[in-house]
């Protein structure tokens, strides 16, 4: 087999650029190790950036999106019991997030890959990176006991954390920076309307809390959790006292509870690769870095790489412009520098440490007290939140 560029991983990162260059006209092979219902059942992220949508708009991939999606113009915190909004429309000049579950976008970019003839290979297995720093490299896996091998100009890794991609990069080109958090998330999905409109960050002294949802009557929740938490210590009705003491009197008391139907455990993780480009293997999204939860950056970031790289792979393919190319990794990690700086920040301040003593409390509290009378603050967290520009 032969296509021009191939892409290991059906994420949000590998999807979306086997879109964009389908849609540019530049062949692409999409190769994934789970099958789609796996990868479609995993219930992450669910805040959208404005450059998000905008790159959905660009695939005509927003339709459902526009119907369905919640949008937002504030978000709120809670410290010491209180609630206070930014409100991120008015400090951005007009910008704003949107609320569809990552469920959904997978959704339509595998229902949009069946109707556009993109190729996708589910269940490849062993799946190996060949010649990479050659002018012809080739990817190999192995599908019910079946071997295959996919020749290409360049290799794609869009294969998460855990892929093969990263490792193909020798040692001595590969650095790494990582941060590793000594708390997790427990997050749960029920059915009931939300708490509140918006979402709700929550610093308590027993540790943050998150008010999320996917609909007017769906909701997702977060309490954080000790990094070796067991999920079974943690029964529905632990779960939502526990929510309603960290979100406060006002939101708490505002908490719908019903019977959780998710239930899981995410562990905390700061981790950037450099650089993202080793002679004809590019990275791009959780395969390159990982931000903790707290930013709502990790998908985000994973389209805005790929918005970047297709531009690149397109201009190589119809004007043989190499400097797109040649630039990706740098201009990928100083985006990703600034998501990863808010992200460790926003978790920073609203997280409780293990190792925290009364001043470094007090730092918190100052610091979200600040944030709350201080429209130069509220502005910072918000242009953050709703994204830098590409
Ligand atoms: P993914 O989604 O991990 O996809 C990688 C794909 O590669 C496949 N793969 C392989 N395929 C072939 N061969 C191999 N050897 C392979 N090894 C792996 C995997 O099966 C998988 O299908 O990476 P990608 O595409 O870079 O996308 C990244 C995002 O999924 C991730 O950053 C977000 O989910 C992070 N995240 C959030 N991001 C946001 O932007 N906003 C949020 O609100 C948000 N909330 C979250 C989150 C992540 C969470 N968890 C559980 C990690 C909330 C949570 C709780
Ligand atoms: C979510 O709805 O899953 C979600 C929302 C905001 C975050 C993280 C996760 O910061």
């Amino acid at each position: 087999m032969r296509t021009d560029v191939a892409i290991i991983g059906a994420g949000p990162a590998g999807m979306l650029l086997g879109h964009l260059l389908l849609q540019a006209g530049v062949q692409a092979v999409v190769i994934e190790r789970r099958d789609r219902a796996y990868v479609e059942g995993r219930v992450r992220a669910g805040v959208l950036e404005q450059t998000t949508v905008g790159l959905l708009e660009r695939l005509g991939l927003d339709e459902r999106l526009r119907r369905e999606g919640l949008v937002h113009h504030g978000t709120n915190l809670v410290h010491d019991g209180r609630m206070f909004r930014v409100d991120m429309h008015a400090l951005t000049g007009g910008a704003s997030v949107t609320v569809y579950g990552q469920q959904e976008v997978m959704h339509d970019l595998f229902e949009a890959a069946e109707a556009r003839a993109l190729p996708v290979i589910f269940d490849a297995e062993e799946t190996r990176l060949h010649d990479v720093t050659s002018a012809s490299p080739s990817v190999v896996w192995r599908r019910e006991g079946i071997e295959t091998r996919l020749d290409c100009d360049f290799v794609v890794g869009c294969d998460g954390y855990h892929g093969v991609s990263r490792a193909s990069l020798p040692p001595d080109v590969l650095r790494t920076f990582e941060r590793v958090y000594p708390f997790g998330w427990l997050g749960i999905l029920a059915d009931v309307p939300p708490a509140n409109h918006e979402l709700i960050y929550a610093n308590h002294e027993r540790g943050f809390a998150l008010a999320s949802m996917r609909s007017a009557t769906r909701s997702r929740y977060y309490i954080q959790c000790a990094a070796d938490e067991t999920i079974a210590a943690w029964p529905d009705q632990r779960f939502w006292d526990e929510l309603a003491h960290r979100l406060g009197p006002e939101a708490g008391s505002a908490v719908v509870r019903g019977p959780s139907f998710e239930k899981t455990i995410a562990p905390l993780r700061s981790f950037v690769t450099e650089p993202m480009r080793h002679g004809r293997l590019f990275l791009a999204g959780d395969a390159a870095h990982i931000v903790p939860p707290t930013g709502a950056k990790g998908l985000n970031l994973a389209a805005a790489d790929v918005a970047v790289l297709s531009d690149a792979l397109v201009a190589f393919y119809h004007d043989g412009s190499e400097s797109g190319l040649t630039g990706y990794s740098d201009r990928a990690l100083a985006r990703v520098w600034k998501a990863e700086r808010f992200s460790w920040w926003f978790t920073g301040i609203t997280h409780r440490f293990p190792e925290m003593d009364g001043f470094a409390r007090r730092m918190q509290v100052a610091e979200l007290a600040y944030i709350e009378q201080s429209r130069a603050a509220q502005t910072a967290l918000a242009e953050n939140y709703v994204g830098l520009p590409l």
